[in-house]
């Protein structure tokens, strides 16, 4: 999976630097069973959108030095990470394929993958804690770490995915369904994009916009995600496709029907351009990525 080739140029750009800071993370600790299987699941090929989105945030407020916010951005990615482990599980979604590999619990074990979900999630709290370095960034590293661990909680992603476990078929309606999927996928890609402002020291208005584009944003790529459950591979995925129609999960393709959802996808293409418009050029990465999420396939 993987075609590096459709993804936006800005990954090019931002990918050498994510990779190289997720195997520093891992470097030498890599030991024992925990380490082992954290280390599995952050460093297996995905796409690694959320880290490039902080970066591309902060990169729209004229910052160059992206080494400054390499590890703090990778902790947007091990605490997806770790929501993806504990999806996979069993008394989640239960599936047995994730990045195009058998998924955490497949090879170490439930307990331990919980452990794996529990040990990433509070190691991506801790690098936002410490990261980016120094005293200069002292109240912006509070301010981004608030975000996060709001977009990832009870009024967050965990509340998202208890809603989408708990509700019954029928309990959904295009409302309901809209607002779990904000909440399960869509906040902690706002929080990415916001990070990489806060860490730029992007003014309350600035981090408006970014916040109106993350919105558009999080329900394009759950669109996207539907729509690929319904006709894509699991080559292409790296995950198991047409899962939600097994589990006869209301998604929001089998709300709206295929023709609608395609037309949503340009709806909220739409809504994630004119966000960025009073950023002019300098949001053209950000543009790109919107796209590339309207019509990836993988
Ligand atoms: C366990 C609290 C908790 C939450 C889980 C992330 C999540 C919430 C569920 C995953 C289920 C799912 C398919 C959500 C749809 C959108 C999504 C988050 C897809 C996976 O993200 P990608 O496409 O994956 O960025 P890669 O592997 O490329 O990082």
């Amino acid at each position: 999976m993987h075609p590096e080739t459709s993804l936006p140029k800005v990954f090019k750009e931002f990918l050498p630097i994510i990779e190289n800071s997720l195997q520093k993370i891992f470097l030498e600790k890599n030991k024992n069973i925990l380490e082992k299987s954290m280390a599995y699941s952050a460093l297996a090929k995905g796409k690694r959108i959320r880290p490039v989105l902080a970066l591309c945030a902060y990169k729209l407020f004229g910052k160059e030095d992206y080494e400054t916010i390499a590890t703090s951005s990778c902790a947007l990615e091990l605490i997806h990470a770790y929501s993806l482990v504990h999806d996979d599980l069993p008394a989640m979604d239960n599936d047995d394929l994730r990045r195009g590999v058998p998924t955490n619990h497949k090879v170490f074990g439930d307990a331990i993958a919980i452990l794996a979900g529990d040990a990433l999630q509070t190691l991506g709290i801790e690098m936002l804690a410490l990261y980016p370095e120094g005293s200069a960034f002292r109240s912006r590293r509070l301010k981004a770490l608030k975000v996060v661990l709001s977009a990832i909680g009870r009024e967050g992603m965990a509340l998202g995915q208890a809603m989408d476990i708990e509700e019954k078929e029928e309990d959904f309606d295009e409302e309901s369904l809209l607002r779990m999927h904000f909440l399960k996928t869509g906040r902690l890609i706002e929080a990415s994009l916001l990070c990489g402002g806060i860490w730029a020291g992007a003014k309350r208005r600035e981090i408006k916009l970014l916040s109106d584009f993350g919105k558009s944003l999080g329900i394009l790529f759950q669109l996207s995600d539907d729509i690929l459950d319904e006709v894509s591979t699991a080559e292409k995925l790296g995950k198991t496709p047409g899962k939600d129609k097994r589990d006869k999960k209301t998604t929001l393709v089998s709300l709206w029907g295929m023709e609608k959802s395609i037309q949503m996808v340009e709806h909220y293409l739409s809504e994630c351009l004119i966000a960025l418009s009073p950023f002019g050029d300098k949001a053209q990465d950000l543009r790109e990525i919107a796209r590339f999420v309207a019509k990836r396939d993988f």
